[in-house]
């Protein structure tokens, strides 16, 4: 057995006991990873792409499942575009989707999605319905949210509160604002918008997560194609604010650049927190960044009075 494969059955064997948990990155292709555990697996949910000119113009998703966040199996096409009825409806000569997030609720499976362009027509977000994690997902007919007035509709991500509400956070890039909805039971539809700030720095991809009564917005910040790329966080009472700003948690560091677009989820037995995102696998520091954004899974740690150690790109 060589090196590499008796650390792979190492790692895979002590996660599986629940006792300890390390990723080897970069963990799966992509970008924008949604990253959440159903049933005894890890599940991924990127942006792809295998075109290095159009970095996120995925034509349909896949799933990544894991036992161990070292093995990572791809899945058949969760959702493809032609499947989409109402894409073309604006008019627009060519669409491209990016940037999914999952949710699930009483085992149906809702993953939501980012539809372009987002000029001249409006971006718009989509929701498509499983009853399994990997698919196949039966999209809803009409889009969830369409952008317009300074508000890009991108990067959506549903939190479900203690108490069963579901929480809706989109916007970002151009707009640079964030809107929050409170979603009806069926997951599908909104039942009111929330006013929010939108937080200090905050370019897009928002996340929300709660810990112990502490909620934390988490939200990329930068240019997507550039170094400067990074997540910072902010933490609230409430799921809507108001926001205390904390500043940024994961920067680019001497091995990779850009990082970004994350998601955070737990391990099931030991409750040890991850952090999963993308990264550039260039290490010069200008842009534009070489190759193909990557996916990247690291252990984090959150502190009782909310802060959050600072992370850098590792291969583990
Ligand atoms: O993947 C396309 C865009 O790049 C996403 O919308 C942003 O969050 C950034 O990751």
């Amino acid at each position: 057995l060589s090196l590499s494969t008796l650390r792979l059955l190492c790692l895979g064997a002590c996660c599986v006991a629940g006792s300890y948990c390390a990723a080897e990155n970069p963990a799966f292709p992509g970008a924008d990873p949604h990253v959440a555990v159903f049933g005894n697996k890890y599940w991924g949910y990127p942006s792809h792409s295998t075109n290095p000119n159009i970095q996120f113009h995925s034509f349909d998703f896949v799933a990544y499942s894991s036992t161990d966040l070292v093995k990572w199996e791809e899945s058949e096409p969760i959702l493809k575009i032609e499947d989409i009825s109402w894409i073309k409806e604006d008019g627009a000569k060519d669409h491209w989707l990016w940037a999914p997030g999952i949710a699930e609720k009483n085992g149906k499976y809702y993953l939501y999605f980012s539809v372009g362009p987002q000029n001249p027509t409006p971006s718009r977000i989509g929701v498509a319905v499983s009853d399994a994690p990997d698919g196949k997902f039966e999209d809803i007919g009409q889009p969830l949210l369409t952008g317009g007035d300074g508000f890009e509709a991108i990067d959506p991500m549903v939190f479900q509160d203690k108490d069963g509400t579901a929480y809706f956070y989109a916007g970002g890039s151009a707009g640079a604002k964030l809107r929050v909805f409170r979603m009806k039971p069926n997951m599908i539809e909104f039942d009111e918008e929330i006013k929010v700030d939108t937080p200090p720095n905050f370019t897009e991809g928002a996340f929300m997560h709660e810990i112990d009564g502490t909620y934390y917005l988490s939200y990329s910040h930068g240019g997507w194609n550039n170094p400067n790329y990074s997540v910072h966080y902010a933490t609230a009472k409430s799921p809507v604010g108001p926001w205390e700003y904390h500043g940024a948690i994961l920067t680019s560091g001497p091995k990779h650049k850009g990082p970004g677009h994350h998601s955070f989820f737990q391990h099931p037995k030991t409750g040890q927190w991850y952090i999963a995102y993308h990264y550039w696998p260039s290490t010069k520091n200008e842009p534009p960044l070489e190759g193909q954004r990557q996916c990247a899974i690291q252990k984090v740690t959150f502190h009782a009075d909310g802060t959050i150690d600072k992370v850098v790109p590792s291969d583990e």
